[in-house]
């Protein structure tokens, strides 16, 4: 429990909860360490399986902490080097999802983007609105928007630092699912929960090979794929999933 999160698990599924209402979940540097150290302890934890993020009804996260921020320097940035901790989220090796109700702007719609997968509320709100603060997204939003829903749209956005409602951000492939608002927790709870239920050996594979996608020319790509598709072979899973379709019955994973 941290001063800033709550976290707990459930059947599985290790669930963070954004914790600063009062500021609508802005997000300084403790909190992002708190919720760096918890994603860790729970990609560590054998019993989890899923990771949940989330925060209040009002809001994701609506951004950085601008109090914080506002009289940081070239150099203290250069020395505290901030986005070293935010680096670390892109090592989880587990799934994260990201149940968004409210505001997903600045930071917290980076910190969404560092999700697996994004479930939003009808009337959640994303958004760039950097630029208004005379700056640009520092947390990778230039690239993850520009990766989703390309160079001209994702500049538009960018340069207006308006907030995209979760239809067109699902139109436009940055988010998977909108539901009502009351649902967003349950929705993203009950996918998580299904996701726990899959071997997880090849969750981890496959997040590690669609991520380097985004990285890697084609060829470097499948060559990872090709290599996780034989670690897969190491698995207890790989030999219970296919002796149970060859006896006709269904799988029953063992998660190792
Ligand atoms: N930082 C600090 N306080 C914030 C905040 C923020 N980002 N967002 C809201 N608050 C505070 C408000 O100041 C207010 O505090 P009090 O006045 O009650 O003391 C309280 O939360 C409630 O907010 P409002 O009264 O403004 O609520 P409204 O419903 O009227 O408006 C709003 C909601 C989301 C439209 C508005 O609060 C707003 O425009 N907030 C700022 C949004 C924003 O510009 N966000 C982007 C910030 S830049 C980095 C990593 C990432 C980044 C940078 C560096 N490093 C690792 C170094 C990312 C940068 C950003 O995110």
């Amino acid at each position: 429990m941290g001063k800033h999160i709550h976290a707990h698990s459930e059947d599985g599924v290790g669930v963070i909860q954004l914790n600063r209402p009062q500021v609508l979940n802005a997000l300084n540097r403790d909190m992002v360490h708190e919720i760096v150290t918890q994603l860790e302890s729970f990609d560590r934890n054998e019993s989890i399986k899923v990771i949940v993020l989330k925060g209040s009804e009002k809001a994701f996260a609506a951004g950085a902490d601008i109090e914080e921020m506002m009289d940081a320097t070239p150099l203290t940035l250069e020395l505290l080097n901030p986005f070293a901790e935010w680096d670390k989220i892109s090592l989880i090796k587990k799934p994260i999802l990201a149940a968004v109700n409210g505001f997903a702007l600045g930071g917290g719609f980076e910190l969404a983007l560092h999700c697996d997968l994004i479930i939003a509320a009808e009337d959640a709100k994303f958004g760039f609105p950097e630029v208004k603060l005379g700056v640009l997204p520092g947390a990778g939003g230039t690239q993850f928007l520009t990766k989703a829903m390309g160079v001209r749209k994702a500049l538009e956005w960018l340069w207006l630092g308006e907030s995209m409602t979760a239809r067109t951000a699902y139109e436009n492939g940055v988010i998977n699912r909108v539901v009502a608002k009351e649902l967003v927790v349950e929705e993203t709870m009950s996918l998580a929960h299904k996701l726990a239920k899959q071997p997880p050996i090849s969750l981890r594979l496959i997040k590690e090979a669609v991520h380097a996608a985004q990285d890697l020319p084609l060829q470097d790509g499948k060559n990872l794929e090709r290599k996780n598709f034989y670690l897969a072979f190491a698995s207890e899973d790989q030999k219970e999933g296919m002796r149970a379709f060859s006896e006709k019955r269904p799988a029953s994973f063992k998660g190792g």
